[in-house]
């Protein structure tokens, strides 16, 4: 790319999400909105009270390390700001040890399968659906070092199959000042875009020259669910709340008849051992089970990080 390239204006603009719950009655139509936009938004789709309960968990988790400002609502999740050893890791806005006790719990591995979520990528594929073992929860404290996730597509952290379709919720209400995801209209249609080193979550921030964007985004509510494509650009909205905890998880999903790649299968960032991670469950239902699956495994590419040398940008 030339700098001549990179100094044409592009034309970038916000607009809010329609509701998609209609198409949940007509799977045509589903699938219709996703290859044309690369993402749908469910208001509600799941019920609040096990949003909200999932929240309480794992704002204990974070009163625990000390992060929750004293005398304030646990809920609410306010940060105290003099609080210490938030240094994040992996993007995920916390540490290790932290970021291991809430993959510890079952209840946020269960969310990934609520029949709900299930229900509807099974009409958007119109096949069965692999939940990835691998699920991400997000406690991102408004500290410097939490950056917000630059403008990326998923693909290439994820890589198999392009078919992997992620489900983003916040885990409790989260209007545009929390920092919710905004998702590109139609940049799945773009193939795989080069990339420039970023701060945020995946370190990898889209280079997006001459495209002319429509940033969609909205004021979340406790039970709403964003799904998009693997290859759909999407960013965080900057948290300008001076210590509002912004807590989400995300999940991904695929046909387990298309090629996967071994990591969508491990801890997220190795953080804990399965065995570790399953020691407190109650149920072994949802443990080990993509090992009923005869799934068609594909290499890592290291090189869809690789970053563009800066001459060309
Ligand atoms: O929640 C975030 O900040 C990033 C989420 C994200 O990039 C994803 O769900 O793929």
């Amino acid at each position: 790319m030339t700098k001549a390239a990179e100094s044409r204006p592009t034309v970038a603009r916000n607009s809010t999400f329609q509701e998609h719950n209609a198409l949940l009655d007509d799977p045509e139509g589903l699938r219709r909105q996703m290859a044309a936009d690369g993402f749908l938004f469910f208001r509600g789709l799941l019920p609040a009270d096990e949003i909200v309960a999932l929240r309480r968990q794992i704002v204990q988790v974070c009163d625990k390390y000390g992060w929750i400002a004293p005398g304030t609502e646990l809920m609410d999740g306010i940060a105290d700001p003099s609080a210490e050893g938030m240094e994040p890791f992996c993007g995920v806005g916390v540490p290790p040890d932290a970021y291991g006790d809430v993959q510890r719990l079952e209840s946020f591995h269960r969310l990934a399968h609520h029949p709900n979520l299930v229900a509807m990528l099974a009409l958007l594929f119109d096949e069965t659906v692999l939940v990835h073992a691998l699920k991400i929860a997000r406690l991102m404290i408004p500290a410097k070092v939490n950056a917000p996730t630059p403008a990326h597509q998923d693909h290439i952290f994820i890589q198999g199959t392009k078919t992997v379709y992620t489900c983003w919720m916040p885990l409790g209400d989260c209007p545009r000042a929390l920092g919710g995801l905004s998702v590109l209209r139609g940049s799945h249609n773009l193939g795989i875009l080069p990339v420039r080193a970023a701060e945020g979550a995946g370190g990898r921030h889209v280079i997006l020259n001459d495209v002319d964007q429509d940033w969609v985004e909205t004021d979340f509510r406790a039970g709403d669910v964003l799904v998009f494509h693997s290859l759909t650009v999407h960013k965080s909205i900057p948290n300008l709340t001076q210590d509002r905890i912004r807590l989400s998880v995300d999940f991904r999903y695929q046909p387990p008849s298309l090629p996967i790649e071994k990591k969508s299968l491990i801890p997220h960032c190795n953080v804990l051992p399965w065995e570790e991670i399953y020691a407190g469950w109650q149920s072994t239902e949802l443990q080990y089970y993509w090992r009923d699956y005869e799934l068609d495994f594909q290499e890592y590419d290291a090189s869809l990080l690789e970053v563009q040398p800066s001459k060309d940008l």
